[in-house]
């Protein structure tokens, strides 16, 4: 009943299920280049959705279609644009992160991606997710962050379990989703993996 999953590269684990009903799709590593030069392992991550959810939207965009059919359709585009609940739960795996460093890669990887959504004048969506992460904070190797979207857009955020805050914004739920598994995300073996896993969960 507990299944997990590991990431091989670093040896964190995910459940396999996550708030009850929501399946493990994929997951990957976020790494960042330093200076340059070496690449660090920031954390592991893994997304999930909830399989009912997943296919109670499909067969209403697509009603009855075959396997191959659906094979052509881009399900995890539906999956970044739709109202479905998705979880991307992130942990830790660099040692000294601190949440200004985390502030500076945010503003880049999703400020890039609030751009290309959704214009230029994203200064205060960017300021008000970003404002939720407090000096105070502390997240050590080990610590879980779970970006959740919910019903209605909402993200949610939460630090090993604890909500620090949420934002009702149906581009930043987008931008988020789209570091994971948008065109040009951070690992795209895990985007490759979850595809398929959103194929093989709308057709059993
Ligand atoms: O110590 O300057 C350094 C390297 C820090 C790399 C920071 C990458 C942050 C990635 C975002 C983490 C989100 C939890
Ligand atoms: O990896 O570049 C990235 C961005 C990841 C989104 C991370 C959101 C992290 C929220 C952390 C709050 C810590 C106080």
């Amino acid at each position: 009943p507990n299944a997990v999953v590991t990431e091989s590269k670093t040896g964190v684990s995910f459940p396999a299920v996550l708030k009850d009903s929501q399946g493990l799709l994929g997951i990957g590593l976020r790494r960042k280049a330093v200076f340059g030069l070496k690449n660090i392992d920031v954390y592991a991550f893994g997304v999930y959705a909830d399989d009912n959810e997943i296919k109670s939207f499909v067969s209403e965009k697509y009603g009855t279609l075959s396997t191959s059919e659906l094979k052509n359709k881009d399900i995890t585009q539906d999956l970044m644009e739709s109202d479905i609940s998705v979880t991307v739960r992130l942990q830790i795996v660099y040692g000294k992160l601190s949440i200004r460093s985390v502030r500076n890669a945010f503003e880049d990887s999703v400020g890039n991606r609030l751009k290309k959504f959704g214009g230029s004048d994203n200064k205060e969506l960017l300021q008000k997710f970003t404002s939720q992460f407090r000096d105070e904070y502390k997240i050590p190797r080990g610590s879980i962050i779970d970006l959740s979207k919910e019903k209605g857009y909402v993200l949610r955020t939460a630090i090993d379990g604890k909500e620090i805050g949420s934002v009702e914004s149906q581009l930043l739920c987008r931008s988020i989703l789209d570091l994971y598994i948008g065109d040009d995300p951070f690992d795209s073996k895990a985007k490759e993996d979850i595809d398929l896993k959103l194929v093989s969960t709308i057709t059993k």
